[in-house]
């Protein structure tokens, strides 16, 4: 009979006391644990005999799941033994067990991981891709690639969402990597991280953020990169002056009451609401006269430099281009155009084009 367990052998290039960190120390847990393109939001471990642990990971594509256990065994650098029990909608499953032998080869380790326990095959079979897929999430964090908790950034909303765009771009701009969980606003994944359940919200390791405006910012503050804000307090102050205002009431009137019409009518037999459009549109004129005249001769909001400003622009400017009625309303605002223009020959516009609705 086949047995219900599942051995690993691996070779790391380094030595055994720094493979044992690797899966003792929460934040280099959190740097590596689970299979490629998985991040762990989460990691409470208390790595002594009797101690629990408890790993939240997310995948790529925003599912998330939660392995809990205790450790069983700890032999610095030289073997850990913990149960192993995923937690799903409140409820414990059955519980297994892993054991981890670390020995010293030259100052490499081999490190073999033994799962034993399993209550059918199919446990056991589930386990095995997970298993090797982690293993080079692991082998990647042993070899300095970028899998440092602060960069592991995952930004959670649906792609169509022109917030979530301007925080890719953002993040596109700046070069840092990043995975995007496709959410849509209101589920519990969201819920969970914004509690006006919106979309976009963000998260770089334990750090949470809500927002475009905060997340702009922070994406802007906290990474190097070319910088998206401008140097001197009052064109500061510009960039947040236009932010607000596409966020307050340049969305509102362009995507919620325009474009969300068409997408989504609300008229009468499903039909477009006319008078709903026509409002809109009185207010996109005003609006889209401010910005015209904002960006002058110049190609940018604020300055002669990308800003966070033309990021929260850019993808909503992108969706009226789209749309035949809106695309002849923008005609006469040349500068806006202009400066639209400049924005879609950028590889990070390219780069999020959104998907159709
Ligand atoms: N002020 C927020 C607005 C976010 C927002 O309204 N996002 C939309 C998607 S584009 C959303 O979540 N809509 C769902 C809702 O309003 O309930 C921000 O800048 O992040």
């Amino acid at each position: 009979m086949t047995p219900l367990s599942l051995t690993f052998n691996r070779i790391f290039d380094v030595p055994p006391e720094k493979l044992y960190d690797a899966f003792t120390r929460k934040e280099i847990i959190q740097s590596w644990f689970g299979p490629e393109g998985f991040t762990i939001p989460r990691a409470d471990v208390d790595a002594r005999a009797g101690g629990k642990y408890r790993c939240e990971m997310h995948s790529p594509v925003g599912a998330a799941y939660v392995v809990v256990g205790e450790f069983r065994e700890l032999v610095p650098h030289e073997r850990i033994a913990f149960t192993w029990a995923w937690l799903a909608n409140g409820e414990l499953g059955p519980e297994t067990l892993v054991t981890l032998h670390f020995a010293d080869r030259a100052g490499r380790t081999e490190l073999t991981l033994e799962h034993t326990g399993f209550a059918t095959e199919d446990a056991r079979d589930s386990h095995q891709g997970g298993w090797t897929s982690s293993f080079e999430s692991l082998t990647h964090m042993l070899a300095g690639k970028p899998q440092p908790m602060e960069s592991r950034i995952s930004v959670v909303g649906d792609p169509r969402s022109t917030y979530v765009r301007s925080v890719r771009m953002a993040l596109i701009e700046k070069g840092i990597s990043y995975t995007l969980d496709p959410q849509p606003p209101h589920g519990d994944i969201v819920n969970a991280l914004n509690p006006f359940g919106k979309i976009p919200a963000f998260r770089a390791g334990d750090f949470v953020l809500f927002e475009s405006s905060a997340i702009l910012r922070y994406i802007d503050e906290a990474h190097p990169g070319p910088r998206l804000m401008p140097d001197t307090p009052a064109e500061r102050a510009k960039v947040e002056q236009w932010i607000s205002s596409i966020n307050g009431y340049g969305y509102d009137a362009m995507i919620r009451r325009f474009l969300m019409q068409f997408l989504f009518p609300k008229g009468p037999n499903g039909t477009p609401n006319r008078a709903v459009i026509n409002t809109a549109i009185v207010d996109m004129h005003k609006q889209l006269t401010i910005l015209d005249r904002a960006y002058g001769e110049r190609d940018f909001l604020v300055g002669h430099q990308l800003s966070l400003a033309d990021l929260e622009l850019a993808p909503i400017i992108a969706y009226l281009v789209s749309h035949p009625e809106s695309k002849d309303i923008l005609a006469p605002f040349t500068n806006l155009m202009r400066g639209h223009a400049v924005m879609v020959r950028r590889a990070s516009f390219a780069q999020t084009a959104p998907p159709e609705f």
